[in-house]
């Protein structure tokens, strides 16, 4: 049995006991705890339809990715944690860890090969997120991703927070000089360590990093400064292609009140998902972000243009890959 399969399966245990757990106890036919069971992407559907959303809050990973050709982290098999051995690193979370990156800069380069925004075109997912934004409902999305591909896709600036920051700036991690994308994505895009050439003391080396949040750094102060209002707003939670495994974006889902309306799509049951039994209204679409993506685009009316907008880009930005490959 895969994983995917296993977990959707443990979703269905879920309701089966929470079934039970109604069925032995009196006058329940209409409590908190039957609703919360019936719950569905089908009653999302219908919020949306019937223009009762205003407010989305969305938290996405790596997952909405994976259909653009970037490896998430944790899939088995295809995850960059899978695949670590030509990093030869201690363990996973050393790629990221800014602790090793000061000492061992290499496996951080050769991953940023795979990672770097320009060579990959946004998915469907990532045009109904800027659908969402021309449609006036979407209050905030907050992104785990390094990739780019939201605002790739022409979602508003404003309406994104980059929580674990991109690689559209870099410095030096002591000095903190800033260098060019002109000058470092090149060197990215090789593997090819650099190093700062201003800080004083050139017997022991600093190296340029991207303004990406590592482990044990901290997160930009736009996601500090929007997250509670934006929380306290909020009228549907829209979680997409992340374990939240990742503190602090992995508890924004549980940051909203019990009765807020939240949807998890993805193709693993995560995070309070999985047993928070106070609220009422959880729903869980078990499967590939994207066709999530267009049943949601459907209720608002906007699967067209999500995919003609999908279409157009991916065509333009295939065509500029091809021509970097043939020179
Ligand atoms: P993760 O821990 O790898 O989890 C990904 C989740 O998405 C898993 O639950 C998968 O089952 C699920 N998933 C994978 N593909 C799909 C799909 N097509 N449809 C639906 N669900 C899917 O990744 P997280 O984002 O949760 O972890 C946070 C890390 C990952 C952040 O710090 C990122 O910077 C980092 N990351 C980012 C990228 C990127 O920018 N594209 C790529 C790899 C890692």
């Amino acid at each position: 049995m895969t994983d995917e399969l296993s977990e959707c399966i443990q979703k269905i245990d879920l309701k089966d006991s929470k079934s039970d757990d109604e069925s032995t106890s009196s006058s329940s036919s209409s409590s908190g705890g039957e609703l919360a069971n019936e719950f569905e992407i089908e009653d999302v559907e219908a919020l949306l339809k019937e223009g009762k959303v205003k407010n989305i809050v969305m938290v996405v990973g790596a997952g909405i990715s994976t259909s653009a050709g970037i490896p998430d982290f944790r899939t088995p098999g295809t995850g960059l944690y899978s695949n670590l051995e030509r990093y030869n690193l201690p363990y996973p979370e050393a790629v990221f860890d800014i602790k090793y990156f000061k000492k061992r800069p290499q496996a951080f380069y050769t991953l940023s090969k795979e990672l770097l925004p320009g060579l990959y075109a946004p998915t469907i997912t990532h045009h109904f997120i800027a659908q969402l934004g021309k449609l006036g409902i979407l209050k905030r999305i907050y992104s785990q991703n390094i990739d780019g591909l939201e605002r790739l896709a022409g979602l508003e600036e404003e309406k994104l927070v980059e929580a674990h920051g991109s690689f559209a700036s870099s410095r030096c991690t002591r000095c903190k000089k800033v260098y060019p994308n002109s000058e470092v994505h090149p060197m990215l895009r090789a593997g090819t360590v650099m190093e700062c050439t201003s800080c004083e003391d050139r017997n022991d080396r600093a190296y340029v990093k991207p303004d990406i949040v590592f482990f044990g750094e901290g997160l930009p102060d736009r996601f500090h400064d929007l997250l509670n209002d934006d929380l306290e707003e909020c009228d549907l939670m829209i979680v997409m292609g992340t374990s939240l495994y990742v503190y602090p974006v992995g508890g924004i889902p549980d940051g909203v009140g019990n009765d807020c309306p939240r949807i998890l799509i993805n193709r693993e049951l995560v995070g309070s998902f999985k047993e928070d039994r106070r609220r009422t209204a959880d729903a869980f679409y078990c499967g590939n972000a994207d066709d999530g993506a267009l049943r949601l685009a459907k209720a608002l009316g906007v699967e067209e243009e999500v995919k003609e907008s999908y279409k157009n880009l991916k065509a333009s930005i295939d065509k500029k890959r091809e021509e970097i490959n043939n020179n």
